[in-house]
């Protein structure tokens, strides 16, 4: 089978965008330095100790879940606007008008869970079989601890984002993406990949957060996950990547075909603020 490619921490959009049409996944090392991750873990904590763990096998019953990041940590916001995962957004996800913020969570697999069925992510969208090539999510999971085959790293198949739709396989037909705390692996939503068993004695933190076309509903429901006081107080390119714009040329309008940004900040509006229909010059002549 074929192994995962490492990128270097320099490593442009458009690298990481040309990895992931190869092969669905690549890793980035070191993004960020362990230093950087032991704040958010110190911010994150408290919210993962108090969350429930899951319901069933899929999202894993030894398996923390925690999300509502935008509003519960203001160092999680930085990671999702990474300059260098939103270059490998806009360079992945080019060949629309805009993309958005689809979820933000911390995935902490307890010892003793077994894998996570292996899966494409963009199944999410009610299995709709998108053509192959058409890439509808750019996903990131960053290592908040090293992740290692033993502690249930991420598990993928390279190459399978150019398979079949709806096909099942086993964790033996997968490699761990192993990487060091700090490091990120990005995956597309039509490559398979799992959560890895954790046969160690720790827990394994990983942060999930993907994006995916704005044409496309969001997996997590930024605009109720993040209540509308602190909306207000996030930086406008924040607000626009949580959907607060218009997908498209009018998806998610308010009321008399007004930019959703206007109602969280209508501040803006009467500063002037540049030309908040953002009407796209897609129609070719
Ligand atoms: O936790 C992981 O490593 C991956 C989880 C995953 O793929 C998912 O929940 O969709
Ligand atoms: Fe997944």
């Amino acid at each position: 089978m074929k192994s995962l490619t490492h990128l270097a921490s320099t490593a442009s959009g458009n690298d990481i965008s040309a990895a992931l049409t190869e092969d669905g996944a690549v890793i980035v090392d070191n993004l960020v330095s362990e230093r950087e991750i032991d704040a958010l873990l110190t911010e994150l904590q408290p919210w993962i100790d108090a969350t429930k763990t899951g319901p069933d096998d899929f999202s894993g019953k030894r398996t923390r879940r925690t999300g509502g990041l935008i509003a519960r940590s203001p160092l999680a916001r930085e990671f999702v606007m990474n300059p260098s995962v939103l270059a490998a957004c806009a360079s992945f996800l080019g060949h629309v008008t805009s993309f958005q913020l689809h979820l933000t969570q911390v995935i902490a697999i307890g010892r003793g869970e077994p894998a996570q069925p292996v899966h494409r992510d963009q199944w999410a969208f009610d299995f709709f079989p998108f053509p192959k090539g058409y890439e509808v999510q750019c996903n990131t999971i960053w290592a908040l601890t090293d992740f290692t085959e033993k502690n249930g790293a991420t598990r993928v198949i390279p190459g399978s984002n150019h398979f079949e739709d709806r096909m099942r396989f086993a964790e033996e037909d997968t490699i761990p993406a192993e990487m060091s705390k700090g490091s990120v692996l990005f995956y597309s939503g039509s490559v398979y990949h799992g959560g890895g068993a954790n046969r160690s004695d720790r827990t394994r933190c990983g942060l999930n957060i993907t994006y995916n076309v704005s044409f496309l509903r969001q997996e997590e429901n930024q605009y109720l996950a993040c209540p509308i006081e602190i909306a207000r107080t996030l930086p406008v390119d924040l607000l626009r990547l949580m959907g607060y714009r218009l997908g498209a040329y009018a998806l998610g309008y308010v009321d008399d075909l007004r930019d959703p940004i206007e109602v969280v900040r209508p501040d803006l509006k009467k500063a002037g603020f540049g030309d908040l229909k953002n009407i796209p010059s897609q129609i070719k002549p």
